[in-house]
């Protein structure tokens, strides 16, 4: 029963690790853009690696310029699940656009595209999510397209999370430890029976 309740917890522990390793791996990433906005007003830089700093409320921004890039290198290549482009509602704009590309790449030279996107700041659409279905890849890139409409956000982005599949081996352990329980339970029972 001791061994039972050992393989249990050693697999809720594995549980927990295959949860951590699926968060956002875009924070531990080095960002860089096309540019970057300097606001006299507060001061503040809106560098690239606001985007990826993990507050909602933080953001990169171009220059004063409706179209730019912003690239993350992951610290590793992942296969990842779903990538999340956050802007902020502000009522002040409400209705600004930014259309977008999604770009993906293993080396930084070759880049596949996503998926093509509007991010539109409303309450309803001021942020978009792509499901990628576990594709390999270490960097990424969001090209804001020219836009010339007078609704036309200024290039930016709040945060770009990163969510990568469960880890492979992660899953093999967490399958191998219950099956370790299922063999020494079956064990257990043998042993039961031949008492009997
Ligand atoms: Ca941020």
């Amino acid at each position: 029963m001791m061994k039972i309740a050992r393989y249990i917890i050693i697999s809720v522990l594995l549980l927990g690790s295959q949860r951590a390793y699926a968060g956002n791996v875009a924070i531990d990433g080095i960002a860089t853009a096309s540019s970057e906005y300097y606001d006299p007003i507060t001061g503040i830089y809106k560098t690239a690696s606001l985007a990826i700093d993990g507050d909602p409320l933080t953001n990169w921004s171009a220059d004063g310029i409706s179209y730019g890039w912003l690239k993350i290198e992951l610290n590793n290549s992942y296969l990842i699940s779903t990538i999340v482009l956050k802007s902020l509602h502000l009522p002040v704009y409400y209705g600004h656009t930014m259309d977008y590309n999604l770009y993906s790449s293993l080396d930084d030279i070759d880049w596949d595209l996503i998926g093509s996107g509007t991010i539109i700041d409303t309450p309803q659409d001021w942020f978009d999510m792509w499901h990628v279905n576990g594709k390999n890849m270490r960097y990424i890139k969001y090209e804001v397209i020219p836009n010339h409409n007078p609704t036309a956000h200024w290039a930016h982005l709040y945060e770009i999370e990163v969510y990568p599949v469960p880890e492979p081996s992660t899953c093999f352990l967490f399958g191998f430890s219950l099956l370790g329980a299922g063999l020494i339970k079956r064990r257990a029972s043998t042993c039961r029976s031949s008492k009997v």
